[in-house]
């Protein structure tokens, strides 16, 4: 009801959340040097208002969405070698690997009970060490046991230990491309070929990677590769709400083959297949934005300026003395003293710290050349007497 009293009550209470924002940290601000989230395009937060109310999880009153979903789809699925493509818009990384194992549950069951196999097992999948918290919580949640398989030098997943943890209950392998502490790209077609003829179910995280990877190939970057062109890659996580510039929540999960798992909903007219019963079709909407108007084009431009000013830090940092690892993607590991890197938390700047004790940056596209000079002028100031 439009009365005078709601008129001011509407607006103190808008008045209210915006000081509540303003206690919020802004990307454009330029201090947030370790998120793997960025500030959207406009055209995603537009694109977001036109779905405001849209559930993509009721099959009966979304199908403009669900066609939005399956666009999306096709069009990534082009980008990761895949044709036909299978797969959901989901709230994120987390949302999608927890469904990716889950699938890899569903298929493993099915083949036992196809092939009249009575024995239990005890449930476990193989995850480098260097995997996102995500599988910690999906041990948790689905009571599957998490086995950690070691590192190279390089932060990339060794194959000796992954094949020496694969016994009878393994139902799932994961590979990741581009890890959140390093950046790293596992050796997927090694992974590849080790889970082949074991019918093991392969999974790939390319939250971070997989809307970075492909655009670097086409700058000629040497960089491996992780997608459905390896045969044996049954699934890719791929987040829009991290590189792929769309509002938050979105995530992506893809798969080869058409997913076998989902549960029976009479009253919403069949089957549901999802994880969330309710979702926002606003974010398959914004990334159909995003995907519509960037292209491979503007994806590869954008690539390449965070590439540029990532290498620009490590060039300022290694002219400070300050030993640093080598990029693969826009993440810059490199190591300072405890006492520097609080200083810099001091001042303000989000970074943060690996389990390896390297400071983390992520350069996403809100990172601009001026924020890193600043940046550098700060880390110089503070390392001047070392
Ligand atoms: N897989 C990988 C490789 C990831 O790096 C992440 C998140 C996920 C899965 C999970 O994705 P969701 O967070 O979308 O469920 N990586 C970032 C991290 O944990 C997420 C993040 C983003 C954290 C922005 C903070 C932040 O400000 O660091």
């Amino acid at each position: 009801m439009k009365t005078k009293q709601n008129e001011i009550r509407e607006r103190e209470i808008l008045t209210e959340l915006r000081n509540f924002h303003q206690k919020d940290i802004t990307f454009s601000g330029g201090k947030i040097l370790s998120s793997m989230c960025t500030k959207p395009l406009k055209i995603a937060e537009e694109a977001r208002k036109i779905f405001k109310e849209t559930n993509l999880g009721d099959k009966r009153i979304s199908e403009g969405a669900i066609e939005i979903e399956k666009e999306c789809i096709r069009w990534v699925g082009d980008l990761l070698n895949l044709n036909p493509a299978y797969g959901f818009i989901t709230s994120g990384g987390t949302e999608s690997n927890i469904l990716a194992i889950m699938e890899a549950r569903a298929r493993k069951r099915n083949n036992m009970k196809e092939s009249g196999e009575k024995e239990e097992i005890t449930e476990e999948i193989i995850v480098p060490e260097t995997g996102h918290f995500s599988f910690d919580k999906i041990s948790f949640l689905m009571g599957i046991k998490v086995r950690k398989a070691g590192i190279n030098d390089d932060f990339t997943v060794n194959l000796n230990s992954v094949k020496n943890l694969i016994n009878k209950n393994t139902i799932a392998v994961v590979g990741i491309a581009g890890n959140t502490e390093y950046g790293a790209i596992d050796d997927i077609e090694g992974l590849a070929e080790i889970c082949k003829g074991k019918n093991l179910y392969l999974h790939v995280d390319a939250a971070f990677g997989g809307f970075i990877i492909p655009f670097l190939k086409r700058q000629n970057y040497d960089v491996r590769n992780f997608d459905f062109g390896i045969e044996g890659v049954d699934s890719i996580t791929i987040d829009p709400h991290k590189m792929g510039m769309n509002i938050i929540p979105s995530g992506m999960l893809l798969f080869r083959k058409e997913p076998k798992f989902s549960v029976n909903v009479s009253y919403l007219q069949g089957k549901h297949e999802r994880l969330l019963g309710t979702f926002p079709a606003g974010s398959a909407a914004g990334c159909y934005a995003c995907l519509k108007f960037l292209g491979e084009y503007g994806y590869t431009e954008i690539v390449r300026e965070c590439m540029e000013n990532t290498k620009y830090l490590a060039d300022g940092l290694r002219r400070n003395n300050i030993e640093i690892l080598n990029p693969v993607l826009n993440i810059l590991n490199f190591n300072i003293r405890k006492e520097i890197y609080n200083k810099l938390v001091e001042t303000g700047w989000i970074i943060s710290k690996t389990s390896a004790g390297y400071t983390r940056i992520v350069i996403m596209p809100h990172t601009k050349k001026a924020h890193i000079k600043k940046f550098l002028k700060d880390i110089k100031q503070l390392t001047k007497n070392e």
